[in-house]
Parts: structure tokens; sequence; C-alpha cells
């Protein structure tokens, strides 16, 4: 009876220690392995960030030509009303059009904002994949030209005044840079001031109708250097439109747009 006491004692000894001795062990729990690209700030926000409108995407079910937000006759100092009237009742209805064309049998493509499909193209079946680009391009484009002009023009004001200064040394150097890249688009195109993926000021065109945020930047400004922007006043003269476009920016809302994407990234 003693004896088989003892072995008992034993055999829980044996065990204590036995738990002892595995939980004095170093402690080898895996961590969930952190080697996963790690997405930087601005690209994984930057995808969250209206481009059209300070708090709305450009919806696709279907899409509306926004209206003017001023009289087509407001821009005179720079851009005649019959090239805005046509400008936007013609060109830009042509873009949602035939956005809404592209995408009549599509339900599924139909909820996805236009910026969200212009993000990330792949999403859009290779079949109308060009013309979706294209015609969303075309939308989303001309719904923050419009809205981006409309004042006097005059210097900049604000955060985006001083991020120019810091960017390119003065208000002079910037436009003579912008006018630039807008004489140099070959054919149809944009020149745009952007917020690029390492938080950058950043002068670019693009072609056709492409907006920038396909390659991960975010569209402060834009010009619109297709001729049919400019050609009923200045005919082939396009350095000339770029020189006096100035005139009728609007600062307070290019102000605004910076600043978007400076908080919200
Ligand atoms: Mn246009």
């Amino acid at each position: 009876m003693q004896k088989q006491l003892q072995q008992s004692i034993a055999l829980i000894l044996a065990f204590v220690i036995g738990i002892l001795f595995v939980a004095c062990q170093p402690t080898t729990i895996s961590q969930t392995p952190t080697d996963q690209p790690q997405q930087s700030p601005a690209q994984s926000s930057i995808t969250a960030i209206p481009v059209a409108y300070p708090n709305q995407e450009l919806s696709a079910s279907p899409a509306q030509l926004p209206p003017l937000p001023y009289d087509a006759g407001a821009l005179s100092q720079a851009i005649d009303a019959e090239t805005m009237q046509i400008h936007h009742d013609r060109h830009h209805q042509a873009y949602v059009d035939n956005l809404n064309k592209a995408l009549a049998d599509q339900p599924n493509l139909q909820k996805l904002s236009v910026e969200a499909m212009l993000r990330d193209l792949n999403t859009v079946p290779e079949n109308i994949r060009q013309t979706v680009r294209n015609n969303a391009g075309g939308h989303l484009n001309h719904t923050i030209f419009w809205q981006i002009m409309g004042s006097g023009g005059g210097q900049p004001t604000g955060a985006i005044a001083q991020a120019i200064n810091q960017t390119f040394g003065s208000f002079e150097n910037f436009q003579q840079q912008f006018n630039q890249a807008g004489s140099d688009r070959f054919g149809s195109g944009w020149v745009w001031l952007v917020q690029n993926p390492q938080r950058q000021l950043q002068i670019v065109s693009t072609p056709n109708q492409d907006n920038p945020i396909s390659e991960g930047s975010y569209p402060i400004m834009g010009n619109d250097v297709w001729e049919h922007a400019y050609y009923l006043r200045y005919q082939n003269r396009r350095a000339d439109y770029l020189n006096n476009w100035w005139d009728v920016v609007n600062w307070d809302e290019i102000n605004r747009r910076y600043q978007t994407v400076t908080q919200q990234q």
C-alpha cells in the first residue's frame, strides 16, 4: 500500500517536473509573418480619396453630365462662350453617353465609381477596356476641369501657393513648366499638377483622356490641351491658350483639392 503511494507520488512529481520543463522552454510561438509588402500610406490611402468631388466619387449608374458651375460666357477672358458650350454640351456629353453605352450590359461595373474603374482598369473586361478608359477618363477629366476654372486667376492662395513655391521655386517657374508640358504633349491630351505616390507635387502630361489616378497620382489641377478646348479662338496657337488660361483658374478650388489629398493621406 505504502509502495503504491510512493509510486503515485513519484509519478505525480515526474508529471509536474515534466510540465515545468516544457513551460520553461523558450517560447517558440509562431508569429504571423509580416513578410507581405507593406503598402506605403500614400498608395493605400489614395484609393480612398474621391477625385471628382470633395466627398463624392463619380457615379456610373448611369453616368450623368454635371451642369457647368457657371455661365458658358463666364470665362470669356480666356475661353469664348461658344467653345465652352460645345465643349461641355457635346464633347463631355459624348463621353458620358459612350461610357453608359459601354457599361449597358455590365451591372457589376455600373456599381463601381468612375474613379474605381480608372484606378484599376484590369477590373474592366478586355473587350470594353479601351472604351471605358477613354470615356470614363473623359467624364472624370472634364468634371474636374469645369470646377477648377471660373474665378479670376491671379496668384495661387493658401497651402497650394506655399507647396508650389517649395517645389518649383516660384509660381512663375511652375507656370512655365506647366505650359511647356502642355505644349510638348503631342496630339491630344492633358497637362496636370499631381500629388504623386511619393507625396510630391509633380507636373505630368497624359495622352488622350487618361487620368493620373491610373498611375496612382492624385490630380490637383489640369488643363485640357485637345484642340476642341481652344480651337475657335486660338486655332493652332496652343501656347497662347495655355498662357491665357491662367486668367480663369479657380485657386480656391485647387487649394481645396490640394488640402483634400494632403489631409487624407
Ligand atoms: Mn475636352
